[in-house]
């Protein structure tokens, strides 16, 4: 039995698009966030994190939305979502999936955590904001010419990227990066990621996804 811990404008979103992707049935326990954006104390009940998301699956229990979507992709995909093991392509896909949530999560949050709070220190916006231009031109650079990531065929770090690039996009940070917004826009077309926004709610505050 598989369940997703949800929180409102999270990243379980990206675990709610792989689970209709594959089809599986799930239960969703939705939580809300409070006054502060912040998860409630009841998420760390369930994995002492406390961050969204968290899947359970009989007696597992994963927080990690990349160490997620890998563990569901093995244990239940068929190999479509993924370049084969042991390719060149699947060592960068598996590139591309780390990097979401290390070296580009950090620019990104860290821009949107101090647009929420006054501003980043001179010291700190000035890492900041050239690895976010970084950041946001290498992956311009990789979709320009490609429908998603790893080419024509969805996979899991398109999945794993959606939430980022929404974000982004809703604070305005893509308005510069035309193909990122483009390709995000096409991530939004898929069928898998309408349902998941249509069951768990929009990635972002913002007029769109
Ligand atoms: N690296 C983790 C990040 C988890 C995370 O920060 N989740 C956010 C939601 S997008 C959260 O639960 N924030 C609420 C809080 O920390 O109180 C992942 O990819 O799952």
């Amino acid at each position: 039995m598989i369940t997703v811990h949800h929180l409102n404008f999270s990243r379980s979103t990206r675990v709610l698009w792989l689970l209709e992707e594959l089809g599986l049935k799930y239960e969703l326990i939705a939580y809300e966030r409070d006054q502060n954006f912040r998860a409630p104390p009841a998420l760390a009940t369930v994995h002492p994190l406390g961050k969204a998301p968290i899947l359970v699956d009989d007696d597992l229990v994963l927080a990690e939305s990349g160490t997620i979507l890998r563990y569901l992709e093995q244990k239940y995909g068929d190999g479509r979502l993924v370049p084969a093991p042991g390719t060149p392509d699947r060592a960068v896909h598996d590139e591309w999936l780390d990097f979401v949530e290390s070296s580009a999560a950090l620019p990104a949050m860290l821009t949107l955590l101090g647009a929420k709070t006054g501003g980043l220190s001179a010291g700190l916006a000035g890492f900041t904001a050239p690895e976010l231009q970084k950041t946001l031109s290498y992956i311009s650079d990789r979709v320009a010419d490609r429908t998603y990531l790893m080419g024509d065929r969805l996979t899991l770090v398109d999945i794993q990227m959606s939430y980022l690039l929404a974000t982004l996009r809703n604070a305005k940070q893509l308005d510069a990066f035309p193909a990122v917004a483009a390709y995000l826009g096409r991530l939004e077309d898929t069928a898998g990621l309408k349902k998941a926004i249509e069951v768990g709610g929009p990635m972002s505050p913002g007029a769109r996804a």
